[in-house]
């Protein structure tokens, strides 16, 4: 199992004091569980770091960095995506292989006679 809880820093707003938070990697708007809501914010990150710090006040590098890099980047986006998808929710190259394969057999059975 992969631990998922990492450390944040939050501004207070108008103050220059920070406080460190226990987050979740991959929780990109703070809402306490990592859903397809953290997509956005995930983009936004990768794009535009600075406006991402603006609108979330979160430490960008420890919530976004799925590959523990020491930076968001995007060799964090497949990182990302397996954490939103399941690993049992996403068929195998040999199971797409399979079904396509399956799609065609009508086809050709219809050829033959
Ligand atoms: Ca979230």
């Amino acid at each position: 199992m992969v631990c998922l809880v990492a450390t944040h820093t939050l501004k207070a707003a108008g103050t220059q004091q920070s406080s460190s938070v226990a987050g979740q990697l991959g929780d990109m708007d703070s809402s306490g569980t990592v859903d397809h809501s953290d997509i956005d914010p995930f983009v936004l990150g990768l794009v535009d770091p600075n406006t991402y710090v603006d609108q979330y006040g979160l430490d960008l590098n420890a919530v976004g960095d799925m590959d523990a890099s020491g930076k968001m980047d995007n060799d964090d986006i497949n990182p990302f995506v397996g954490l939103l998808v399941p690993a049992q929710a996403v068929p195998e190259p040999v199971t797409l292989s399979l079904l396509a394969l399956g799609a065609c057999l009508p086809l050709l059975r219809k050829k033959r006679t």
